[in-house]
């Protein structure tokens, strides 16, 4: 144990999961590292839950996170009633049917706002913050695990720390993340990073020693689901991508080896990023978020040299592969906290190519990347927003329809608007590519329907538009503008009969 806890000093705060759980109180915030599901703490969040249960307590927290969290920490709270207040991001389902049914106030935040609002005190005060590492130095410095998330502020700014030793990842990724915390304005300074491959700061975070209350051990993995494989409406996405992508190269607006890619989460941006594996770029360069499995495949292929992200979200197979190879994988990866993976400031400077997925656009080239029918949260804006605002060209991938056809992912108005058509370049379906850059809104509409529109919505659609062509600038019928979602929720279909 002395290899992993090595400030002497801290072995006598060795305590048992359970332990360290009874200083959580009724009302606390509590913030913790985890990303993605990657870097969460296990052991305590499973023992305050299964002490709430056997008391009866009724006790609630505050739970701020960097993003989604595993079941170990989301589920086990959320079926425990213990979540009162939930920030910023989130996939784990009994946690969002609870958001869902109201009974937990969820705040659906940018990713890169996270710490500076726990800086600034927007927040409030953070009582405990959890963090998972790999290892304390002797210095006392903590070595954090798969993700950094929004660690190293939760560590300066809560009043207490407990540090969740997890044995399981192996002690080699120390060395991989890159810490940096930007002061406050009006002191602030530039990010200095003007490459992906740059490191600006220290692989470890410094917390007082009196801060630290508890360390608990922990062997527990990550809870990073494999991708199924890949589908025919994925992989002709990521053909129409690749496409655009050489053509921008041949009209001369992107050099060869691109710009640096950052890719969202789920089934279509793992497509998305697969789909690069076989193209013909190489050289190419990752300033993302999470670095999934596929990530891997394109180091492992030669077409990535560099990859920069706050979470290591590996499957099970993925993470036994980078453990084989950690020395090249660590040569060619770099954690940072989300305040910079998703910083405006870097992003806009690097030309960050963002590839994200919505859940619906409208004719108008407006975003629904959270809410389903407007109402049912999916997961969150997530770190869409910081990058797609940032971008050199910002890009949104979605299958034309969705649950079987029912649905047309292309609709007269979003029923939630996450990335306004200012903010949103290029539309891509399976159906094919529509451009929206320099057009008004009535070009934007011809191109997204001509284009990105399956052929059982494409008159349905025309017939709304060409209503409503000419009168102004952006033009709806107010009483037509979401019936295609009423329709849905009525009879099942957004079809016509
Ligand atoms: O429903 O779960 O019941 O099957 O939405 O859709 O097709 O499985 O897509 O896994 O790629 O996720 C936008 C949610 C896509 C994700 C979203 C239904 C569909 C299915 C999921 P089921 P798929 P994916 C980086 C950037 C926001 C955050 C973000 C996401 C379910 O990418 O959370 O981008 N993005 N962060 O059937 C009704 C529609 C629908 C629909 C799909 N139009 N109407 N239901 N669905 N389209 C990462 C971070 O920031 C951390």
């Amino acid at each position: 144990m002395t290899e992993r806890i090595q400030k002497k000093e801290y072995l006598n705060k060795i305590m048992t999961a359970m332990e360290a759980a009874s200083l959580i109180k009724d009302g606390m915030t509590i913030a913790t590292s985890g990303f993605t599901p990657a870097g969460y703490p296990k052991e305590v969040p499973k023992a305050l839950a299964e002490r709430i249960k056997r008391e009866g307590t009724g006790l609630k927290i505050n739970l701020f996170t960097g993003a989604s969290v595993g079941d170990e920490l989301d589920g086990e709270l959320a079926r425990a009633g213990a979540i009162k207040r939930r920030l910023p991001y989130q996939t784990q389902k009994d946690c969002r049917d609870k958001i869902n049914c109201g009974e937990i106030d969820y705040i659906d935040m940018h990713l890169s706002h996270v710490s500076d609002f726990v800086r600034y005190g927007f927040l409030g005060k953070v009582d405990i913050a959890i963090i998972e590492a790999i290892a304390i130095t002797e210095e006392g410095y903590i070595i954090p695990s798969t993700s950094l998330g929004n660690t190293p502020a939760f560590v300066e700014n809560a009043e207490a720390v407990i540090i969740e030793v997890n044995t399981r990842h192996p002690k080699e990724l120390q060395g991989m993340h890159d810490i940096y915390q930007p002061l406050k304005p009006p002191n602030r300074k530039p990010i200095p990073i003007i490459s992906p491959k740059d490191r600006i700061g220290d692989t470890f975070i410094k917390v007082k020693p009196d801060k630290v209350k508890a360390i608990v051990l922990s062997d527990i993995p990550d809870s990073v689901k494999s991708f199924p494989s890949i589908d025919e409406t994925s992989q002709q996405m990521a053909d129409n991508l690749i496409g655009f992508l050489e053509n921008e190269v041949k009209k001369g607006r992107l050099p060869e080896n691109l710009l640096p890619l950052q890719s969202g989460v789920g089934s279509v941006a793992n497509a998305v990023l697969g789909g690069l594996v076989k193209s013909k770029f190489c050289n190419l360069s990752i300033y993302s978020e999470v670095i999934q499995d596929s990530v891997l495949d394109l180091i492992d292929s030669g077409k990535v040299n560099i990859a920069s992200g706050s979470s290591l979200t590996l499957s099970p197979k993925g993470m036994e592969r980078f453990c084989n190879n950690i020395k090249e994988y660590k040569s060619k990866i770099i954690l940072r906290p989300q305040e910079i993976s998703n910083s405006p400031e870097v992003i806009r400077r690097l030309g960050v190519i963002s590839m994200n997925t919505a859940i619906e656009v409208d004719i108008y080239g407006n975003v629904n990347s959270t809410n389903i029918m407007g109402t049912k949260m999916m997961n969150g804006i997530g770190g869409s927003g910081d990058f797609t605002r940032n971008a050199f060209i910002s890009i949104f991938t979605t299958p034309s329809t969705a649950k079987a056809g029912s649905i047309s992912s292309i609709v007269p108005l979003v029923s939630h608007c996450d990335h306004t058509e200012h903010d949103v370049q290029i539309i891509i379906t399976e159906q094919g590519v529509a451009d929206l850059r320099g057009l008004s809104p009535k070009e934007k509409a011809k191109a997204i329907i001509d284009n990105c529109v399956h052929s059982s919505y494409k008159d349905m659609l025309r017939e709304y538009f060409n209503k409503q062509m000419n009168k102004c600038h952006i033009s709806h019928r107010l009483d037509e503008a979401l019936s295609w979602h009423y329709k849905f929720l009525q009879t099942g279909t957004m079809k016509n009969s």
